[in-house]
This record gives C-alpha cells, structure tokens and sequence, in this order.
C-alpha cells in the first residue's frame, strides 16, 4: 500500500501547511457566533468543525474533493475511498494496489464466523454489523503498536488506515454473512476473488446475479459514503476516534448513531411507509389518496420519512442519481411509482406544516434507497441500514485517517447548565 500511504501523505502535508498558516495568521480571528437557539438546537448551522475529506454545500449536496454528484457517481466504492483520503482519483496501478490490499484481508478470522452464527436472532441487523466490528476489535494494528509504546504521534494516521483497509475489506463478506445466515436463513457464499469489492458485495449477498444489482450495489455505496462531519453517525465516530479509540470501536459507535430512524434507518421506515400506503389504498394510490395519508401521518405527530435535512435545502442529488438509476432500471416498480407521487406530493404539504417551520421540505437519499435495493430483491427491509454503514465506514475510516494525520486534539467542547447561559444573558442586557 506504498503509493496509497504516500498520497494520503501528500494530502495530509498540503492541508497541514495550510492549517499551519491559518493558526500563525488567523490563530484569534472569529469567523463565528453562536445563538442561544443554536446551543439549545441541536447545534443546528453551528460552524464548529473541520472535516476534509467531504462537504454538503446546502443548494448543492455532498462534495468529495472538487466533484460533486453526478461527477462520481459511477466510480468504483474502492476509487471514492482513495478520493476520501487522498484527495484523488487512483490512476489503474493505485486502484489495482488498493484492490489487491483489499482482496488479500477479505477472509473473516475464524472466532468471527462463530460470533456471527451465534448471534442472537432477534437482535436488528444494525446491532448485529455493529456488534461484529467490535468483536473484531483485536485485529487493530493500531491499538497493539500503541498498547506495546512503538508508535509516534506522527504514525498515527498510518496505523489507522492499516486498519481502515482491513476493516473495510471484510464488510462485504461480514454483512453478507449476517443477511444470508440470520435473514434468509442460509448459507453465507464464498468470496469471489477476481471481483471489485462492490461486485463482490453484490455477489454474495446471493439474492441477484444481475450485472444491473452490482451496479446498484456499488452506486449505493458509492452515494452514501460520506457527507461531511457533523451528521451524527460521523460525528460520534470521530468524537470517539479523537480518544485515540481505535477505528473498530469508533466504526461501531458511528453505526450505532446510524441506526436510528432520524438517520439511517429512515431508509427501512421509508419502505414500510410506502408499503403501508400499497396495504391501504393498492399499488397505485392517486395523489389525493396520498396527501390524506400523509397529512393524517402529520397529524398523529409522525415525521415524513425521507423528507427534511439538517444542512440541504434541495432535494437531495443523491435521491436523483438513485431516481435516474429506478428509471433507467425498473421504471414500472409500483413502489418507485409510488416514490414519485410522493415527491409530487410532500414538499407543498410539508412547505406549509407547522406555519413553515420545516427547514428543507425536499426528500433526502433515504426517500428512495430502499425502494431499489427492495426492487431488486433485499426483501428483508432490516437490512437497508447495514448496507447504508457498511459504505459509510468508508467515511469514518476516512475522516479519522485526515484527522490523527493533521494532529487533531481529543475533542472536547464545554457545556454550559441553563443557569449559566440565564446569568450569561443576563449579563448581555
Ligand atoms: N416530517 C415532519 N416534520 C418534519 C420533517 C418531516 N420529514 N422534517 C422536519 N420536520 C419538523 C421537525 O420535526 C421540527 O419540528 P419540531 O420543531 O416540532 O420538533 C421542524 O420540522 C423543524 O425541523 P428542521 O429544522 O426542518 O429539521 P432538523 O434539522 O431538526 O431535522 C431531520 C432534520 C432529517 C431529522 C428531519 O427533517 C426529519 O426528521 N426527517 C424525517 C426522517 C428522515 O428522513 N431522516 C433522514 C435524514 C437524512 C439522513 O440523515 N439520512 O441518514
């Protein structure tokens, strides 16, 4: 992994001049303020972060380097994680390295295929993929170079992506193996040598030997790879990466901030949303029918699932590289049908609910993600966030790497108690 180490390291050394100048020349310049809506709001548009190895600009979604969506949407997930890390696109001898890298660590250790078949049924899909990435936690190279005094604040960022790769490059077969053992009640399928590690993915999940699914399988890793650094997934990664917690048990906390329904399990909510919709009113509900069931969902104080976004303002290009892809696909899908009346329908409701406090009242990826990977033959709705975490690990790994490579500090921020932001506004009068 010489040359992907040495690009990371170039990236690593650019940024870290330009934040050198920016700490001699600017150390004490404000470039912001906060309001008490903000600290009591969820830090909504707080400015409090720097991430670069992604950025979601509001009118115009996510952005990985200077590309944004459909510039890269039909790269290869292995090509956005060298994009994520080193600020580049892998020429063919650097994305055959990293794919060789990636073959060679595919293989589950043996005690982790125990784990697997012993898990209990019951538990949710996230919690299992969460689970088996902290019961990998051994493997890091990292923490046993630490624990044995060896590695220098300057190596950091080295032995987090000697782990990232080894961690990424048994998620196909691990979320492979949860589905097909607990979910559909099968045998997990071999590791398909002479394939791309989304193929791969694709191929043994078993469900579709479909060249169009592996297209899927990568578009969908590829979409959900990262955006930026302060959803909460992300966030919590990083916050537990910056205690020097190595990347299997920062992955595993990112996952479990993924799970829930205002993130990444809106992609599950979603279908059943659209399923209860196809109980009620048949596969081809008119727009009427679904502005009723949506405003009685509203409501009952239900949120919309798939609608809204803490940062975007439009809807979201990765709902439209996931549209383009249904129509070229599976044009007739009831449920894409039923996607897009949708859309027809929830922004000018949502536009005026709550006297127009909802911020964004366009759909976001997780309206439709689902609906495709259903399309296709994940039938089993619990899954769709393992897949979401198995390609956003992509962005953890990633946002780690840049950060231990750029010395950031634990994370920290102070908190304050209502009496004294009261005494702090007080004193403001
Ligand atoms: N349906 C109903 N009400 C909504 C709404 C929706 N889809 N989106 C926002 N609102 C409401 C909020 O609940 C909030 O109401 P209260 O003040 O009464 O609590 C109000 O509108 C203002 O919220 P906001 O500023 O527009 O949105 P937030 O930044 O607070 O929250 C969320 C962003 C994504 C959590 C929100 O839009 C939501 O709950 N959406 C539905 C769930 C969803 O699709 N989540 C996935 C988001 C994308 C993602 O992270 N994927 O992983």
């Amino acid at each position: 992994m010489e040359q992907f180490k040495n690009n990371v390291k170039k990236r690593i050394d650019y940024l870290g001049m330009e934040i050198a100048w920016m700490l001699r020349e600017h150390g004490k310049t404000v470039v912001g303020e906060v309001s008490v809506k903000q600290l009591l709001g969820g830090m909504r548009g707080l400015t409090a972060l720097v991430c670069n190895t992604s950025y979601v600009d509001p009118y115009r979604g996510l952005f990985i380097s200077d590309y944004a969506i459909p510039e890269f949407e039909d790269k290869l997930p292995e090509e956005i994680f060298y994009l994520l890390c080193a600020g580049k696109f892998p020429n063919e001898t650097e994305l055959a390295e990293l794919q060789e890298e990636l073959a060679f660590r595919a293989e589950l250790p043996d005690y982790l295929w125990t784990f697997i078949r012993q898990l209990p049924r019951h538990l949710h899909p996230m919690t299992m993929f969460s689970l088996c990435v902290l019961a990998l936690e051994g493997e890091s190279v990292f923490k046993q170079k630490y624990e044995a005094g060896e590695l220098g604040k300057s190596e950091y960022w080295e032995y987090m992506l000697e782990d990232a790769v080894s961690l990424l490059a048994k998620l196909p077969a691990l979320a492979a193996a949860i589905y097909r053992i607990h979910l559909l009640r099968e045998e997990p399928m071999d590791y398909h040598p002479s394939l791309d590690w989304g193929s791969n993915l694709a191929h043994m999940l078993g469900v579709n030997p479909e060249l169009s699914f592996a297209e899927l399988v990568r578009l969908y890793m590829v979409l959900h790879c990262d955006h930026e650094g302060g959803n909460v997934s992300a966030f919590t990664s990083r916050v537990v990466n910056s205690a020097l917690s190595n990347l299997y048990y920062a992955t595993s906390a990112g996952l479990n901030g993924l799970a829930g329904p205002l993130h990444g399990l809106a992609n599950q909510v979603c279908l059943r949303f659209i399923r209860g919709i196809h109980e009620r009113f048949g596969e081809s509900p008119g727009t009427d029918q679904l502005d009723a069931f949506v405003r009685e969902e509203l409501d009952a104080g239900r949120v919309i699932p798939g609608y809204g976004h803490a940062v975007l303002r439009v809807t979201d290009p990765r709902f439209t590289a996931f549209m383009e892809f249904g129509n070229r696909h599976c044009p007739n899908s009831p449920f894409l049908q039923t996607v897009k009346k949708l859309y027809y329908v929830v922004p000018n409701i949502l536009k005026t609910y709550k006297e127009g406090k909802v911020a964004n009242p366009y759909p976001n990826v997780d309206a439709i993600s689902g609906t495709l990977l259903y399309q296709f033959g994940i039938s089993h709705f619990d899954f769709y966030t393992v897949m979401f975490g198995i390609s956003r690990t992509f962005g953890f790994c990633a946002q780690s790497i840049i950060a231990l490579g750029l010395n950031q500090p634990i994370i920290r921020p102070k908190s304050v108690t209502n009496k004294w932001l009261m005494d702090a506004l007080e004193r403001a009068e």
